[in-house]
């Protein structure tokens, strides 16, 4: 019908068109971009009603078929934007305070503050990364008021920006606008990988500046930066480009193991010693994260104290996940012996390898310490997220208790969830079993590392490719010069991750790199990286990019770091907003599901635009093309895609 109206205007019969017809006739373009953005929908749908989900890493449909519901909060304000605005959170301390004022007044408030982190870590613990920007816009504005008194939501960083790109087709960037619009009162944090932003592998420096000075400007206001070898060098990267960019810097150590054994290589005077080069780096807050839930009660208590008791004015924050069960009662040792803040999860997203559960944390420091929060608000918002849960139940793993293994093998929780589904996917109890005992002879084999991403992958890669090949420690180490180890491992024992403290194992190190002619690198891995050409990349970008589609989107500095930081995943994702335009304005349950026929769905494409899609019938199989045709009504009127039959 566009090319039909287009072709009978008397404007473009007059032949006089070209430069003046956009601008004097949008209404017939943006009726023509609609129709188009529509036909892309359309055919997304259609592939999936065809073909079934693409979504990697989804077993089965999801168990809430409705949309969710956000909850009305009783005694509390509506959360209208003008109600929002007037809200007075820690966001508004920050921003009259600046990052040195905001960490002061965060450590002279008395009682422990809760960072939320449901809306990264949570759902990156529990639900493979998947949860979709619609699902989190919906609750933002009832969170923003039912959690005025956070700390912070962490939001952002870690797996979320990959995956977001990778397996959901959304911008990063946007969500984290799209959030921050809707939540003005409370701090968003993120996490990032110290010398390697949010990727697996050390950037030039000036990548990881420019990444963090566009997340700083695009929402984020507290940078916590780990380092998965704990190496101070790579570490101070991120927390350099943090401060520059203005954030509040909250350079944070790992927790590996359990300190409280005797002979362990990561114990009190490690840590210590740690913390006080932290300390030197300049850190607004110190953070401590306990990614595998490997802290006890009687740890926390001990580590927290010490700090506090050499550091009473230095605000500290604690990160953990309950993979044990002993989340809470750590947190709230944590909190007694001085933590500033701990972290927490909403409960319907919380426990196992996730953060404990916030209810639960607050019930247990009732009447002994203020945390700052309105347990029943609490309460409430969690309706949603127990919907959330069904929603993507087809990204559980099915785990059934705590894991006491958890102290043996030290495995972060994301990465837990991840290789229990790997097993149960493949349907070998035994070899889940295995997998363990080896990520645990694997952590041994390479010098007993601090695990955490990319660190935890290695490890991960090191131990699968001993239950695949059968090999016991000893094994890999008499064969270390004739095994075909995995890259990652070469790139660890290369130095690419960084320095292990207490040095490479030898002669295990030197064996390796021997064989696969790769060097030894023993300073950080980003003073042998060039600075990176930015302008050119710009250049490049805008080049391939600006004019492509009338779905094609200027290409702005995040384009640039997305780019940056993850090339091909970029591409990919642009090739996908190509093909379907923006899925991200799709429902959930039609994102991951085909809809079922006669359905009638409600998607609005930009504000005041709303598409009403029925999805009508699927048509036989051309045996020549081998394709289908797909019927929809839309808007009332009758449409069809006809899509590759792949089964
Ligand atoms: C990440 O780097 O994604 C993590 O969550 C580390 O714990
Ligand atoms: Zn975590």
């Amino acid at each position: 019908p566009f090319l039909l109206t287009l072709l009978t205007h008397d404007v473009f019969i007059s032949g006089d068109y070209w430069t003046t017809f956009i601008d004097d006739t949008p209404e017939l373009f943006q009726l023509h971009m609609s129709q188009n953005r529509a036909q892309k929908l359309l055919h997304y749908l259609a592939d999936m009603m065809v073909n079934g989900s693409s979504i990697k890493g989804q077993v089965g449909l999801p168990k809430l078929l409705s949309d969710p519901i956000v909850p009305v909060l009783e005694n509390a304000p509506k959360p209208t934007a003008e109600n929002i605005n007037q809200l007075q959170g820690w966001r508004q301390v920050l921003l009259a305070e600046g990052p040195e004022g905001f960490a002061k007044k965060v450590r002279d408030f008395k009682g422990t503050l809760v960072m939320d982190t449901t809306w990264r870590d949570a759902h990156q613990s529990l639900l493979a990364t998947r949860v979709r920007t619609a699902d989190l816009a919906a609750i933002a504005p009832t969170t923003a008021v039912a959690l005025n008194g956070a700390f912070a939501l962490e939001c952002w960083g870690g797996a979320t920006f990959d995956v977001c790109m990778r397996f959901l087709h959304e911008d990063p960037w946007e969500r984290l606008r799209t959030l921050r619009k809707l939540v003005p009162n409370i701090p968003f944090q993120m996490l990032l990988r110290g010398a390697n932003g949010v990727a697996y592998a050390s950037l030039p420096d000036n990548a990881i500046e420019h990444f963090v000075k566009q997340a700083k400007e695009n929402g984020v206001d507290i940078f916590r930066v780990f380092d998965s070898l704990n190496d101070i060098e790579q570490l101070s990267v991120g927390v350099k480009a943090a401060k520059k960019a203005g954030g509040v810097v909250e350079a944070t150590i790992c927790y590996s193991g359990d300190m409280l054994q005797k002979g362990k290589k990561y114990n009190l005077d490690y840590y210590l010693e740690l913390v006080d080069e932290v300390v030197a780096l300049g850190t607004h807050i110190l953070g401590i994260k306990d990614m595998a839930g490997t802290m006890k009660p009687a740890a926390a208590k001990l580590l927290v104290g010490s700090i506090r008791a050499k550091y009473p004015d230095l605000p500290i924050h604690v990160h953990t996940h309950d993979s044990a069960g002993t989340g809470v009662a750590s947190m709230c040792e944590a909190a007694k012996a001085g933590a500033d803040v701990v972290d927490c999860a909403t409960n319907s997203m919380s426990g196992m390898t996730s953060q404990p559960s916030i209810s639960a944390l607050l019930n247990s420091l009732e009447g002994e310490i203020n945390c700052n929060l309105d347990l029943s608000h609490v309460r409430e918002i969690d309706a949603y997220w127990a919907q959330i849960r069904l929603l993507y139940s087809c990204f559980e793993t099915e785990l059934k208790g705590p894991d006491p293994e958890v102290y043996l093998h030290e495995i972060p929780g994301g990465q837990l969830t991840n290789l229990i589904f790997q097993a149960q996917q493949l349907g070998l109890g035994e070899q889940w079993l295995q997998t363990k005992k080896s990520y645990r002879e694997a952590n041994y084999l390479l010098g007993d590392v601090i695990k955490v991403t990319p660190t935890s992958k290695v490890v991960g890669d090191l131990a699968q490719f001993m239950v695949t090949n059968k090999l016991s420690s000893d094994d890999v180490l008499q064969l270390a010069d004739t095994l075909d180890f995995p890259a990652s491992v070469l790139d660890f024992l290369e130095g690419l991750i960084g320095q292990p403290y207490g040095g490479f194992p030898e002669p295990f190190r030197s064996k390796v790199l021997a064989r696969n002619k790769r060097r030894k690198l023993e300073k950080r891995p980003g003073l042998y990286l060039q600075p990176l050409d930015i302008d050119a990349v710009r250049k490049e970008l805008i080049e391939e990019y600006s004019n492509v589609g009338l779905s094609g989107k200027e290409i702005d500095e995040t384009d640039v770091a997305a780019y940056i930081m993850y090339p091909q995943v970029y591409k990919d994702f642009r090739a996908v907003k190509e093909q379907y335009g923006d899925l991200s304005v799709l429902p959930t349950r039609c994102f991951l599901a085909p809809p079922p026929l006669g359905d009638e769905l409600n998607v609005v494409i930009e504000k005041g635009k709303t598409l009403i899609i029925k999805p009508q019938a699927v048509g036989e199989l051309d045996t020549v093309t081998g394709k289908r045709e797909v019927y929809f009504e839309l808007n009332g009127e009758l449409r069809k895609v006809s899509v590759v039959d792949k089964n």
